[in-house]
């Protein structure tokens, strides 16, 4: 090929390099930000960046013989004529670079139809073809000093270097192990640290897609897609937490949930097989004094598990029912499956008949395959018109009194084998198939449920997804799918939570105490423990398996389980800010302390402990029997919370750790807002807040609001900064945005006194009481 064919245009922040008879794209979205595309006759729709996030940006473009260089203020991307990509930060750091070798496929002697007897027997193959017509790649160096983190909840350790992993929503009941490519969903988001320098790749593709990190080879890396364009986001910045930014900036952040759903939650399968045993689990929560905000009601409080719909046979009244658990402070969020039970007297299926709104066969006939209800219809939710029907439909369980809405088996999952690629559904308003429309069904699912909670209720609404696409973020929460109640998972559940943080999604939990196999006392205790700060709080379980409620083992573990419920809710203020500071930064809330300490070798890896915002650090026990273990405490001073000894950090500390302790240090010069201990969050305003000082002085902003609807969104919020200065002078300034819910006294905890302040009407502002 000449130079003479290899050239570019360049309009408004758009790019386009012409090679030969190929094209490719690359828009400047911002400076830390460059759009990859070159048309492979796909749909264009994304599911992930919702609207335009295109800002003005300064940026030049340059010929250079074979190299077309476009940079802006923090990259460089270098483009050859074989339209090879390769990036630089503005100190010129490689980020990434186009591997100019050949691959090194392990799989180089097995064709096609070998792979489809390995895979046949149960065997892991790459789930891939890459000999269809659609197949592409990319390949990029693999530097010897190369981490990396993301991808959503993924099964295995912090650092994914090392592994693969497909891109295919997957209902995975056999115990989650690192070897496991793929669970419930596909975030694909891919951040590296290379040779200390941050940047990401976002692969906006919703088709079967892989990564192999460097298990083919310790030379490269490889995105690659079955079909799809090939789009992708180029992110950088001068740190991880920038990088994990830049992509929170186009796919979305978490919005602010409703305080309640940070407190605790509790789940069973089975509960809801009958009234009298879910108000003997509330009223046990009352006799023991246990914090409680919500009781998840699976499959079987519906009728024959048809969705919008009400087993009256179990719930003679469920409204007047779920009014009376309200009363007593506790919430209900009942289940909904996608699956619609092929029943010509069940009104939901004959109007989804009618309307045509469920995903069809290649012949037209609508396609059945069985999940709980047996024989069943799927909603089409790619089309917006059938996420607006399946909406309006949830004001049947709100009505009923629900207060918020699980979304579940939306991989969707399947019994009868699974659903064929070429099932016909719609992508917005283009026809599409479940080849492309798989992987963002419960995307769709969990959009649809939150829009219509929206519009049904005007309060931030609470869906928990088990399948998501990257952004789903935006209208729900996610718990990491049937774990088992093993160690192993108890341990894989931090780096699990830790990904998927960095990967948009703030708001995920485990099922505390594990969802399969049968729990131990010791191990619900590790559990409850080390998922104290685990942004969404819930315990669930399956049927049959031995139940699980923190008084099952008797006091030891009940009075360890209610000390550390009662010490959750302590933080309830600060996660609150944490949330309101996600909605600002981008920034996860449960975070891996390679986030906050990048530069810091040591806890690249670390998977067994976090930190929350930027100044709390847990490290719990996560091994069977062991009462002792090694923290690692970054750079600077750190607080132990529960003895108030002082540590330098960038060292190794061993602690005693009994069973009824959980390691939590506090970075020296941090105040902490500090919650009441309560049984049920209100949603009335609190009248008092204490803010605890750890080491000698510090600033903190604390948010407010009523905690509940949007109002906030109108300025109907407040702010308070509080100070405490090394001579132990204490300030609080209240910035009034508009909430009337201030405080009336706010109260400063110093290591040897407590301060207290009275809101004063006259001067709207705090004044120290005497
Ligand atoms: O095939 O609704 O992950 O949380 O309890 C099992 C019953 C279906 C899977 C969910 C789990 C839920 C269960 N569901």
């Amino acid at each position: 090929m000449t130079t003479d064919s290899f050239d570019f245009t360049d309009s408004n922040q758009q790019v386009q390099v012409v090679s030969g008879n190929k094209s490719m794209t690359f828009s400047v979205i911002k400076p830390e930000i460059v759009q990859v595309f070159q048309d492979y006759g796909k749909s264009t729709h994304s599911y992930a960046v919702e609207g335009d996030k295109t800002i003005d940006t300064k940026y030049a473009v340059s010929k250079d013989g074979d190299v077309i260089t476009i940079k802006t203020d923090a990259l460089m991307v270098k483009v050859d004529p074989q339209l090879h990509v390769d990036v630089y930060d503005a100190d010129n750091h490689p980020l990434v670079v186009h591997y100019n070798g050949q691959r090194e496929s392990i799989n180089q002697n097995i064709d096609a139809a070998h792979k489809k007897i390995v895979r046949s027997e149960g065997h892991e193959v790459a789930a891939i073809d890459e000999a269809s017509d659609t197949y592409y790649e990319v390949l990029n160096q693999l530097d010897d000093d190369e981490q990396f983190y993301g991808l959503g909840g993924k099964t295995g350790f912090l650092n994914k270097r090392g592994y693969e992993y497909d891109n295919w929503n997957t209902d995975e009941p056999r115990p989650h192990i690192e070897s496991f490519t793929h669970l419930y969903k596909s975030i694909p988001i891919l951040f590296g640290i290379k040779q200390g320098h941050p940047y990401g790749l976002f692969f906006d593709n919703t088709y079967r897609s892989h990564f192999d990190l460097g298990k083919e080879s310790s030379k490269y890396y490889v995105y690659s897609a079955d079909d799809g364009n090939l789009n992708y986001y180029i992110l950088g910045g001068a740190t991880l937490k920038d990088v994990v930014a830049d992509y929170t900036y186009l796919t979305g952040v978490v919005p602010l949930p409703q305080r309640w759903m940070l407190g605790y939650q509790q789940s069973r399968w089975g509960y809801s097989m009958d009234q009298s045993r879910v108000e003997e689990i509330v009223d046990k929560f009352e006799q023991y004094h246990l914090p409680l905000e919500a009781v998840h009601f699976d499959i079987d409080y519906m009728k024959g598990y048809r969705v919008f719909t009400w087993d009256t046979d179990k719930f003679a009244d469920p409204k007047a029912f779920l009014m009376s658990l309200r009363k007593r402070g506790v919430r209900v969020i009942p289940i909904l499956d996608p699956g619609v039970k092929q029943d010509d007297d069940y009104d939901i299926y004959q109007e989804g008949l009618k309307k045509g709104y469920f995903a069809k066969n290649k012949d037209g006939s609508v396609y059945i395959n069985r999940v709980w209800p047996g024989k069943s219809a799927f909603p089409d939710f790619g089309n917006p018109d059938v996420r607006k029907w399946w909406g309006k439909h949830c004001k049947f369980l709100l009505d009923n009194g629900a207060a918020g809405i699980w979304t579940d088996m939306n991989e969707p999952a399947t019994f009868d084998g699974d659903m064929p690629d070429d099932v016909v559904m719609t992508d917005e308003d283009q026809p599409s198939t479940a080849k492309m429309m798989h992987n963002v069904y419960g995307h769709n699912m969990a959009k649809a449920t939150y829009n219509g909670i929206k519009d049904a209720t005007g309060k931030r609404p609470y869906v928990i997804t088990r399948a998501a696409y990257a952004g789903t973020q935006k209208y729900s929460t996610v718990w990491t799918g049937d774990n088992q109640s093993l160690w192993h998972h108890l341990q894989m559940s931090i780096p699990q939570l830790c990904n998927l943080g960095m990967s948009g999604f703030s708001y995920a939990g485990t099922d505390i105490g594990g969802f399969s196999a049968d729990t131990t006392p010791e191990l619900l205790t590790r559990w409850v423990e080390a998922a104290l700060f685990s942004p969404l709080f819930r315990n669930h379980s399956a049927l049959q398996v031995r139940n699980q409620e923190p008084w099952v083992f008797g006091k030891q573990v009940l009075d360890i389980y209610r000390k550390f419920l009662h010490l959750r809710y302590r933080f309830i203020p600060y996660l609150y800010d944490c949330f309101h500071n996600e909605t600002q930064d981008g920034l996860p809330v449960m975070r891996a302390l390679v986030l906050n300490y990048p530069d810091d070798k040591t806890v690249r890896n670390m998977n067994d402990e976090y930190m929350v915002g930027d100044n709390v650090l847990v490290a719990p026990i996560v091994q069977q029997g062991q009462t002792a273990r090694a923290v690692y405490l970054p750079k600077g001073q750190w607080i132990a919370l529960d003895t108030g000894v002082e540590y330098t950090g960038e060292t190794t500390i061993l602690a005693n750790v009994p069973i009824d302790k959980l390691p939590i240090f506090i970075k020296k010069n941090t105040l902490l807002p500090w919650g009441q201990e309560v049984e049920h969050i209100s949603d009335q305003p609190d009248k008092t807040m204490t803010f605890r000082l750890f080491g000698d002085a510090a600033t903190y902003t604390h948010y407010q609001d009523d905690g509940v609807d949007f109002n906030y969104q109108n300025g109907e919020y407040n702010e308070y900064a509080v100070s405490v200065d090394a001579a132990g002078n204490c300030q609080v300034k209240l910035n009034h945005h508009g909430y009337d819910g201030q405080y009336q006294t706010v109260k400063v905890q110093l290591n040897d006194r407590l301060v207290t302040f009275k809101y004063d009407d006259q001067s709207a502002a705090y004044v120290l009481a005497d």
